[in-house]
């Protein structure tokens, strides 16, 4: 089952933040041989599997996870995690309320995306197991992020939230995420910092010392 310190080191990852010369099911292997504590399935933007294609893909980086005992997390579509038997799911503000499926989610990890304070307000956390906060930093690795929020507004919601999971997201680097882990969130998630890393193992190892 879930716990806190899951969200140590989230690896978020689809075939949109792979650079051609390189196979995602080689970039996650490498990612959990060296420690990711948590993997979602991202697989959103320009030229992204649909379909079968999505689904096939899903299966086989799903199973590798298990392998290594991580969770493994669909990002949004919430039929193809339940059709392949997540771990769980994580939406944001705009998708499918999760009021609408956690009852058919029962379980399994819920996760969701809280910006800032207003959309802390505006959600019902009930179901919700852990919440992603940002973005922290400038990133472009999401077409409509928002603007940055800084490590702060994970401070101000642990004010509300107390000891509620809650991982930052959005621009995290080896040299931003002791600023995020300061600011007393449970983990970080990142994409390109480990999905662009020339050397996988060796960035795993720095973010989780
Ligand atoms: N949600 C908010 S920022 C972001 C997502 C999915 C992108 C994070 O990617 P990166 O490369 O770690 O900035
Ligand atoms: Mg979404």
């Amino acid at each position: 089952m879930f716990q806190p310190d899951d969200l140590r080191l989230y690896f978020i990852c689809g075939t949109q933040d792979i650079s051609n010369e390189r196979d995602i099911v080689d970039v996650v292997k490498a990612a959990l041989d060296a420690g990711i504590t948590m993997f979602q399935f991202r697989e959103k933007g320009k030229g992204t599997l649909i379909g079968k294609e999505k689904e096939l893909l899903a299966i086989k980086l799903k199973e590798l996870c298990r392998s290594y005992n991580v969770p493994f997390i669909v990002n949004d579509d919430v039929s193809l995690a339940i059709a392949i038997d997540a771990d769980g799911i994580h939406v944001g503000q705009d998708d499918e309320n999760v009021s609408h499926f956690a009852q058919q989610f029962q379980h399994k990890i819920i996760g969701l995306s809280v910006g800032n304070i207003e959309e802390y307000q505006n959600s019902d956390l009930a179901h919700v197991d852990y919440i992603g906060v940002g973005p922290m930093f400038p990133t472009s690795s999401k077409d409509d992020a928002n603007a940055p929020v800084g490590p702060e507004m994970i401070l101000k919601l642990r004010e509300k939230l107390q000891d509620f999971p809650m991982v930052g997201i959005g621009g995290i680097s080896l040299a931003n995420y002791k600023q995020v882990m300061k600011a007393q969130a449970n983990g970080v998630s990142v994409i390109s910092a480990i999905a662009q890393s020339n050397d996988i193992k060796t960035t795993v190892h720095q973010f989780l010392q």
